[in-house]
């Protein structure tokens, strides 16, 4: 049983340690607040504390964000009293960008422009002499002064990573005893995937790789966990290393189809003659805590695992126009439409239940499972009926319309995953699009395959968000339901 630390589309995990507490930050690309940040005081069980870019000032994502456009792997570190956090925004005309806060859970500074890093995945380290070294995807260097953004120097090129090896990126640079070391993800962020390390005894090398490398991958073994890399290092108080990674659980038959995104997952380190040793991911699922499975929108704001599409204007999202609801006002009539109102939470297990009241008197809305704008199904209603939809590729289909139960409008979907290798061709899932009558029994209306909005055939870099939205009019929701359902004798979970 080795469970994510992070389930879900959590990918390209940063840590930083400030006494007891461990901050953790995530890539976020088209959503918005983006950068989801967390805190934990045994890196086995996080909360949530905010996102760092919850002002459009912070996040411009419309109107070029594409899907797994958008804000790239963050680099979290504390340093002089301050959390530094660096990342990319790759929407035309933003770039890297470097932000500040006091506390994680913010506010954080607006930008800090980096126009001189030409590379995504940027790291932050500060040598004995105070000058800050940004490193990034290739892996290039270029000394910066954190606080203009300028470049102190030109940019080079400090290491290659392993000969042939596709794609070095995700560099990390830490000063640890005597050495400087290099950590970079290499192989590409899919099955290949995984994580080297050279040293050097200054922090712009020369770096020596490490004879071992990579230091971990999955790549051709049956584990469960696939696609590990993407790596960052952190030390305990008791001297202990730690790793958090980033890691896919593909479920299904051939070739395997990832749902979830990346998640983020935890590796014990141990060092031999001055190199890390990466142990086995680290079952984390023992003393897990009950799910907080509603939503009532009884509060002033939504929790920060709501994240809509690019923006969330006010006007169009909010709890507070009718109180004790979620309100959407639509700006797109269907979830292909790039600036369509939605709100939603990522998918964190396998199998599960979503459901939600909506109040459809003043328009149409519904439920959805979302991959990106061309992958998506969703049950969504009117006062007279409901419908299930799905958008696969270039394809679009009304797969069922009923007229609307009578009492509560309750849409559901029901997702349940595949048990692996039942058959060659089976996909990861099943998705179930349906309503609940007042009694909580379930009709679904459509049964797909899952495999449709995996990474695997839609592409990107995100994972399946699940979510309501507005497609005309005014839309309201009482309440939001998300409940895992645990599977046994399931290979992984
Ligand atoms: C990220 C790169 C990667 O910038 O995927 O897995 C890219 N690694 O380092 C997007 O997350």
């Amino acid at each position: 049983m080795s469970d994510p630390i992070l389930a879900g589309f959590h990918p390209d995990p940063s840590i930083c340690r400030v006494g007891q507490d461990y901050y953790l930050a995530c890539s976020s690309f088209e959503y918005f607040p983006g950068v989801p940040l967390f805190h934990s005081r045994d890196l086995a069980h996080w909360t949530q504390i905010g996102n760092a870019l919850d002002r459009p000032s912070q996040l411009r994502l419309v109107p070029d964000g594409t899907s797994s456009g958008g804000v790239y792997a963050p680099t979290l570190r504390h340093h002089d009293g301050r959390f530094w956090l660096i990342t990319t925004n790759v929407t035309r005309g933003e770039g890297n960008l470097l932000f500040t806060a006091t506390d994680p859970a913010g506010p954080w500074s607006d930008p800090v422009r980096l126009p001189d890093v030409a590379g995504i995945d940027p790291d932050l380290a500060w040598d004995e002499d105070g000058a800050c070294w940004c490193t990034y995807a290739g892996v290039g260097q270029v000394r910066i002064d954190p606080h203009t953004g300028q470049a102190l120097g030109p940019p080079r090129r400090i290491w290659s990573g392993t000969p042939g090896a596709k794609a070095p990126e995700a560099p990390h640079l830490y000063r640890i005893g005597e050495y400087w070391y290099l950590l970079i993800a290499e192989g590409g962020t899919e099955r290949g995937h995984c994580v080297s390390i050279a040293r050097g005894t200054a922090p712009t090398g020369p770096f020596e790789p490490c004879p071992a490398n990579p230091i971990l991958t999955h790549r051709s073994t049956d584990h469960p966990i696939q696609n590990t890399g993407h790596a960052d290092l952190v030390q305990a108080p008791d001297g202990a290393w730690w790793m958090v990674l980033l890691g896919v659980r593909a479920r299904g038959g051939t070739p395997g189809w990832h749902v979830l995104g990346r998640e983020t997952f935890l590796a014990p380190v141990t060092w031999a003659d001055g190199w890390p040793v990466v142990g086995g991911i680290v079952p984390t699922t023992t003393g897990r805590p009950p799910p907080d499975v509603r939503d009532d929108f009884d509060a002033d704001d939504l929790h920060p695992r709501w994240i809509s599409l690019r923006h969330r204007p006010a006007d169009d999202c909010n709890v507070t126009e009718r109180p004790g609801w979620l309100t959407l006002r639509a700006r797109a009539g269907t979830l292909d439409d790039l600036d369509v109102t939605f709100a939603g939470r990522r998918q964190q297990h396998p199998s599960c239940r979503i459901r939600t009241l909506i109040d459809t008197a003043e328009g149409r809305g519904g439920l959805a499972v979302r991959l990106d704008e061309l992958h998506h199904y969703e049950i969504e209603a009117t006062a007279a009926e409901v419908r299930a939809l799905a958008r696969i590729g270039p394809l679009r289909t009304v797969l069922a319309t009923r007229p609307m139960p009578a009492g509560p409008a309750v849409l559901a979907i029901r997702v349940a995953s595949t048990d692996t290798f039942r058959d060659v061709r089976s996909g990861p899932d099943t998705v179930s699009l349906g309503v609940e009558d007042r009694d909580g029994v379930f009709t679904a209306l459509a049964e797909l395959d899952g495999r449709y909005l995996s990474t695997e055939v839609a592409g990107g870099f995100t994972g399946r968000v699940v979510g309501v939205y507005a497609a005309a009019g005014t839309v309201r929701f009482d309440w939001f339901d998300y409940e895992p359902v645990e599977k046994h004798n399931v290979p992984g979970e």
